[in-house]
């Protein structure tokens, strides 16, 4: 079954200025912005430009210019807001989910970058 992309999703008109954001780094393929409903001190999202649903769809048919732009983008934000470890920051959780199981609220591929407090385990041991 083929990916269907629907482009009045609000990432989409995000990128097309139809909605503001607050922008954190912006490159030719690229979005990072911060979340709306922050779950944690730092919360961005970062998306591609291109029309993906998910994480495995956009790994599976982004170009290589355009998935090494999101991965160089996403360190760089990693960086930019003092949440990469390797750099003096505090730590991040990166988490992408997908489809109905993943609870996916926008249609348009998009990576969380989530910090500034202790994030907790990725998910509750009781609801493993
Ligand atoms: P997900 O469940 O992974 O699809 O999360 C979608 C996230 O998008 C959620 O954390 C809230 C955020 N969000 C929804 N609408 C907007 C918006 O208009 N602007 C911004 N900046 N974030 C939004």
């Amino acid at each position: 079954m083929a990916y269907v992309y629907d482009p009045a999703n609000i990432f989409a008109r995000i990128l097309r200025g139809e909605i503001p954001n607050d922008t954190v780094l912006e490159t030719a393929h690229t979005l990072a912005f911060r979340d709306i409903r922050p779950q944690a001190p730092l919360h961005v999202l970062v998306i591609p430009k291109g029309p993906y649903v998910t994480f495995d769809h956009f790994a599976a048919e982004a170009s290589e210019a355009e998935i090494m732009d999101f991965m160089r983008t996403s360190a760089r934000v990693c960086e930019m807001v003092g949440a990469a470890p390797g750099q003096g920051g505090g730590g991040y959780r990166a988490i992408s989910n997908a489809g109905e199981a993943g609870v996916q609220e926008v249609q348009h591929y998009h990576l969380h970058i989530l910090g500034g407090r202790m994030l907790g385990r990725m998910i509750p041991r009781e609801q493993a």
